[in-house]
Formats: structure tokens, C-alpha cells, sequence
């Protein structure tokens, strides 16, 4: 007997080819709306194992609501144009000793709706491999719905175990898409 999910997500995957633009370096991997499926392939690569560099890559997990189109996971889609991440970055040594487990608890505030009404603001989350420092991101979907996205941002929090001394902070894509190096300003922080 198969266990359904209350949506059914899409896992995609970023290989970088500097070559082409960055969109076309987005791959769908597969669909999915049980958790059998997802535990199958959440399985396919440890995250801490992704290769990193020019060759970076990613892992995606975006909300797919079954009669609807998917999600993209990018700023350009209209349900993230508005929106913003929950940001948490890691150290170099955390690759090793966290960072499997802070996606997997990730994946698992998602597709089990940890946010409760406010689980539908919730597009999808995303791991950057990075040399400099891997991050993790909780994308919602309307920077100006603050309540939402701050009991979203602290019940995350929470999730992951961050202590209370640990901040992470709320941008908004468009302030992300501005700046190209430098970090966006946060509009909230937990
Ligand atoms: P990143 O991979 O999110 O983080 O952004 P990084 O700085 O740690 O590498 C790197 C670059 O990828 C950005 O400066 C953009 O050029 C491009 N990029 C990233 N995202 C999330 C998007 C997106 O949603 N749309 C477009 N068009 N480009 C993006």
C-alpha cells in the first residue's frame, strides 16, 4: 500500500555548463506523490556528495500541486516573483557533519506540511553546493505576507535545531536578483 502525499512535488537538478544560459542547466528529474517514491528517490545522491565548483550542482524540491502546472524553481516563475527564502548557511566543515541531515529534515517540513495553514506559502526548497559554503533555502511565495513567513521561518528553525544564538535571515528574490555578489539585505530574521 503506497502512502500519499497531500501534494505531489518535483525534484529537479542543476548542473552547471557555463556555456548555456541558466535556465537551460535545469533538469526535472521526476515527480512524485507517495512517500515511498520520495524516500526512493531522495536516495539517488547524499547532497553532501554533489560535486561543487563550476560544476556545481543542485537539488530542488518544488511544490507541484497535482491539477496544476509545477512550480518552477526559479525567481522568473509568478509564484515566486513575489517571493523570498529562509536562508540557512553553512560552514565548509558543516558539509560533513550536517549537512545530509539539515536537507532531509528540509524535505521532510515540506512534503509532510510542517507549516500548517501556512504550508500552501511554502514553493519548494533548494541546496546550493558551494566551495565557499553550501546553503540551504525554504522559498515561500509572497515576501509581504509577514506573519506567514515568519511562523514559517520559526517553526523551520526549529526543525533544523538551530540554537537560539544562530540567525538566519529572509530575503526577497528581487533584491537576490540584484545583487549579483554580495548578499541581499534581510527583510525578516528568526
Ligand atoms: P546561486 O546559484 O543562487 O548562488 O546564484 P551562488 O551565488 O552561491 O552561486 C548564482 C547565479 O545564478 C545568480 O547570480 C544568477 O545569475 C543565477 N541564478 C540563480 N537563480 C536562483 C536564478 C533564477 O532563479 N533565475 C535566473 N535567471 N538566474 C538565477
Amino acid at each position: 500500500e503506497l502512502y500519499p502525499l497531500l501534494n505531489r512535488w518535483a525534484l529537479w537538478f542543476f548542473k552547471n555548463n557555463c556555456s548555456r544560459a541558466w535556465q537551460d542547466n535545469l533538469h526535472l528529474v521526476i515527480k512524485f506523490d507517495t512517500v515511498e517514491d520520495f524516500w526512493m528517490y531522495n536516495n539517488i545522491q547524499l547532497a553532501s556528495k554533489l560535486s561543487s565548483g563550476c560544476d556545481y550542482a543542485w537539488r530542488w524540491l518544488i511544490c507541484k500541486p497535482a491539477s496544476q502546472d509545477g512550480i518552477e524553481p526559479m525567481w522568473e516563475d509568478s509564484r515566486n516573483r513575489r517571493g523570498g527564502r529562509w536562508l540557512v548557511s553553512l560552514s565548509k566543515q558543516q558539509r560533513h557533519s550536517e549537512l545530509d541531515h539539515l536537507w532531509l529534515e528540509t524535505l521532510l517540513c515540506l512534503i509532510g506540511e510542517s507549516f500548517e495553514e501556512h504550508s500552501r506559502e511554502v514553493c519548494g526548497a533548494v541546496i546550493n553546493i558551494r566551495t565557499k559554503g553550501d546553503k540551504i533555502a525554504v522559498w515561500t511565495r509572497e515576501t509581504e505576507n509577514q506573519e506567514g513567513v515568519l511562523r514559517i521561518g520559526r517553526v523551520y528553525k526549529e526543525r533544523l535545531g538551530l540554537s537560539t544564538k544562530t540567525i538566519i535571515g529572509y530575503q526577497a528574490h528581487a533584491d537576490t536578483a540584484a545583487k549579483s555578489n554580495s548578499l541581499a539585505k534581510n527583510k525578516f530574521v528568526v
